[in-house]
């Protein structure tokens, strides 16, 4: 049977802010306090959807999350009316208060790990949110998430959802931003790649000293074992903890793969060549690395350029796109290596550029901004309909931000008690657009 990748971007939310929260992310840290805009962050994303859609790919939304967390704040002492909760939080605890503002979601590279149905035991396409432990404004978004993904893969007979690794860093998940799967043909059994940051049980092994390394490799375990992948189709891999140490917090800012191609900076992985080793053997000699060396392109310009966090897409004309973000033109180096790679014809037919400077100054690129879930013929017609991105859809949620969306937010405007008025009204609009049912803690009770 036919299958499709399909991507599924989230949706940037009103509350789209940079309150430098990820230590470890380096454009975090320094777009720290910096003015936003939710309605440009929400239409740049967008964009980027309804031009693939338009190429066509299948695409789809994934709703954001309701911020500020109010929810959350009360699990933390802060009571009264909801007007009462900000206000005593931005006055007791800005940086908390920010925390739970956040508009993160949008990365939804780290929403989950999919499994595609041709990799799983029980045939069907296996979802786990990631705990994402290890920065407390992500750690709260699993169970809305998780709500998320139901009500967008809702039937069973397809779809498989499992409940978050437990919320310890010794079970640190980051989701796909970590995982990637090699294959000929997409429906065709594939090999998942795994990519973890440290061993949390055994520290024998080597782990960064000065940024987190979130992803444990005792995570990536379990996930292989709930998804109920073999043995022989999933390789694991540690990424090299020096360059954790120079910004790259997720494996998708140095590799990111499609089908049977990887393409990768020459210092992502500990023990590179027996990682190589391990999927040729695996993925069988079809599979190709496309290396990037440290010569042409250093840590520094990958992390500052993304060129790693691009979609690696296979068209329906059979071409190979890199989907890159505005940053890899704006780079000397970065883009004197690509005009070179397309010249060198490796297997990369053609690049498309973006401009996503709204997500990329939190450090989230093309790649942070979509999760990828292999369907096929079934599984796609089994998906909520309403999420799948075309001409009409792209219409209404650009209405829809237009309507809702501030133009600027500063750290100060998080403290308004009217943002969580503005953001609870979209959403409830937007669970109809996308008919998600109730999916936030507010329209739930
Ligand atoms: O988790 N940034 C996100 C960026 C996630 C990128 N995702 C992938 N690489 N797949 C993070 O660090 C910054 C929020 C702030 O500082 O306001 C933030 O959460």
């Amino acid at each position: 049977m036919k299958a499709y990748e399909a991507n599924f971007d989230g949706l940037v939310g009103p509350t789209h802010n940079y309150s430098g929260l990820s230590f470890g992310n380096v454009a975090s840290a320094k777009n720290q306090a910096a003015p936003s805009k939710p309605k440009q962050a929400a239409k740049q994303g967008l964009a980027k959807m309804k031009a693939l859609a338009d190429m066509g790919l299948v695409q789809g939304v994934l709703a954001p999350q309701e911020r500020p967390d109010i929810f959350t704040l009360r699990r933390l002492g802060f009571s009264g009316s909801d007007s009462d909760v900000i206000a005593q939080a931005a006055k007791q605890a800005p940086k908390v208060l920010a925390a739970c503002c956040s508009a993160s979601s949008m990365w939804t590279a780290n929403a989950s790990t999919v499994s595609p149905s041709a990799d799983t035991a029980d045939g069907r396409v296996h979802f786990t949110p990631a705990n994402l432990t290890n920065k407390f404004h992500r750690s709260i978004e699993h169970e809305t998430t998780g709500r998320i993904l139901q009500a967008t893969f809702a039937d069973e007979r397809y779809f498989a959802h499992h409940a978050a690794l437990p919320s310890v860093e010794h079970y640190g998940d980051e989701g796909a931003a970590n995982h990637t799967r090699f294959c000929q043909q997409y429906g065709d059994k594939g090999v998942e790649f795994f990519v973890y940051g440290r061993h949390a049980f055994d520290s024998r092994h080597p782990a960064p000293s000065k940024f987190p390394a979130r992803h444990t490799y005792e995570a990536c375990e379990a996930v292989a074992r709930l998804h109920q992948l073999s043995e022989n189709h999933t390789v694991m891999a540690q990424q090299n903890p020096a360059v954790i140490d120079q910004g790259v917090f997720h494996n998708d800012v140095i590799a990111v793969g499609n089908r049977n191609v990887l393409f990768c900076h020459q210092q992502a992985f500990l023990d590179q060549q027996a990682v190589y080793d391990e999927l040729t053997a695996k993925v069988g000699d079809s599979f190709k690395v496309i290396e990037v060396p440290t010569s042409a392109v250093s840590i520094d310009d990958a992390v500052n350029s993304y060129l790693f966090n691009s979609q690696l897409l296979s068209m329906p004309s059979g071409e190979t796109v890199l989907v890159l973000p505005d940053e890899c033109r704006q780079n000397k180096n970065v883009w004197a290596y690509v005009e070179s790679m397309l010249a060198q014809k490796q297997g990369i037919d053609r690049v498309e550029v973006f401009d996503l400077k709204q997500s990329m100054a939190n450090g989230g690129g093309p790649a942070c901004l979509r999760l990828r879930v292999v369907l096929n013929d079934n599984e796609l017609k089994a998906v909520n309909a309403s999420t799948l991105m075309n001409e009409e859809l792209f219409e209404r949620l650009n209405t829809w931000v237009d309507f809702h969306y501030r133009d600027e937010l500063r750290e100060s405007d998080l403290a308004d008690p009217q943002l969580l008025i503005e953001s609870r009204t979209a959403l409830d609009e937007l669970t109809q657009i996308l008919q998600l049912g109730s999916v936030y803690p507010f329209q739930r009770g």
